[in-house]
């Protein structure tokens, strides 16, 4: 956000919107046909499949979902409800009389889940989130309305996404267990993580970014981690689109709520990456990921890539869907 003398002499406070900020930067719109809705996922072909295979080394396995429902309460962005799971059915049903167990005996237990599909560990559909009344691929923001018919989270569910990804822990390049609150980084300090990390970001790479910020909430009062809530992570400017253009990322990965710091410190605008890379370039986002448990094994062994699988859930028209990717280093 800059200040500009305007026409009257007086000093303003000017804040671009996303059309005038993003206007320069490429767009992937067309790429891949006027059909086509899971964007830069599109890079990952089956030799990009095969590349993530070869990174298999040790067969260490590792889950990359959050907890959902958890007692404590999830992660999740304010405003949004923490997932909600009821019991429908349990042994308790069958000890008051309430439910018959089945011929031969047998018993179950029943619940259900109501949360908010962006409310865990989750793909966003590339429709998510828009500006001047379009989406990814050009479609109408109209397509959004009472469900996505247009860049659903179902075509990246049904895709699924396999590849090699490659982990950047930013917190421990900083010597931190966690990024501070707003602090922000770009694709320069990624390339100089990974330098010290000794690997290369190579085009088609799953791109997981560690900044501590998810395994923070489980160690933090509520009150204090949304106080004034401002997320780190990675920061606006036209550099850093075009690096993401030109290494054609098909995915990026963040163990934060929304995969970038939450209002760019530069412009004021809140959450610009996510036009600039999601909306124009088709890069699919997966937030609240657990990462401190994988970033741990890799600074042991010195192994920070893998063979990155994921789907998420097949919700018709979803704007999102929760997802727990499996990484196999
Ligand atoms: C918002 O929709 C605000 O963010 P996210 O992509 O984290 O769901």
């Amino acid at each position: 956000m800059g200040d500009r003398i305007m026409a009257d002499g007086k000093l303003r406070c000017y804040m671009p919107d996303l059309g005038r900020l993003l206007e320069q930067l490429p767009k992937n719109w067309g790429r891949w046909g006027e059909n086509d809705e899971v964007g830069s996922l599109n890079f990952l072909t089956a030799q990009e499949v095969l590349r993530g295979v070869a990174s298999v080394r040790q067969g260490k396995v590792f889950t990359l979902g959050i907890r959902i429902a958890a007692p404590e309460g999830d992660p999740i962005w304010p405003g949004r409800a923490t997932a909600h799971r009821v019991n429908v059915m349990d042994r308790g049903h069958f000890m008051c009389g309430k439910a018959e167990p089945l011929s031969g005996g047998g018993e179950w237990a029943d619940d259900m889940v109501v949360m908010y599909l962006q409310g865990s560990s989750q793909y966003d559909a590339l429709g998510h989130v828009w500006y001047d009344n379009t989406l990814y691929n050009g479609y109408p923001a109209a397509t959004t309305v009472g469900g996505m018919s247009k860049a659903s989270v179902l075509p990246i569910a049904e895709r699924g996404v396999v590849g090699r990804g490659i982990l950047i822990d930013m917190a421990r390049f900083r010597g931190k267990e966690c990024l501070d609150r707003g602090e922000t980084f770009t694709h320069t300090d990624l390339e100089a993580a990974a330098a010290q990390q000794g690997i290369e970001i190579l085009p088609h790479d799953v791109l997981v970014i560690r900044t501590g910020w998810i395994g923070k909430f489980y160690r933090t009062p509520k009150e204090e981690f949304y106080r004034d809530f401002l997320e780190p992570g990675l920061t606006y400017s036209p550099e850093l689109v075009r690096w993401f253009h030109e290494k054609e990322i098909p995915n990026l990965v963040t163990d934060t709520i929304a995969n970038e710091v939450t209002v760019d410190p530069e412009s004021g605008v809140t959450l610009p990456l996510h036009c600039a890379l999601m909306r124009n370039l088709g890069v699919a986002f997966t937030e609240i990921i657990a990462l401190d448990a994988l970033a741990e094994d890799c600074a042991a062994d010195g192994q920070w890539s893998f063979l990155y699988t994921a789907a998420p859930l097949k919700v018709v028209g979803g704007s999102g869907a929760p997802v727990n990717p499996v990484v196999i280093k």
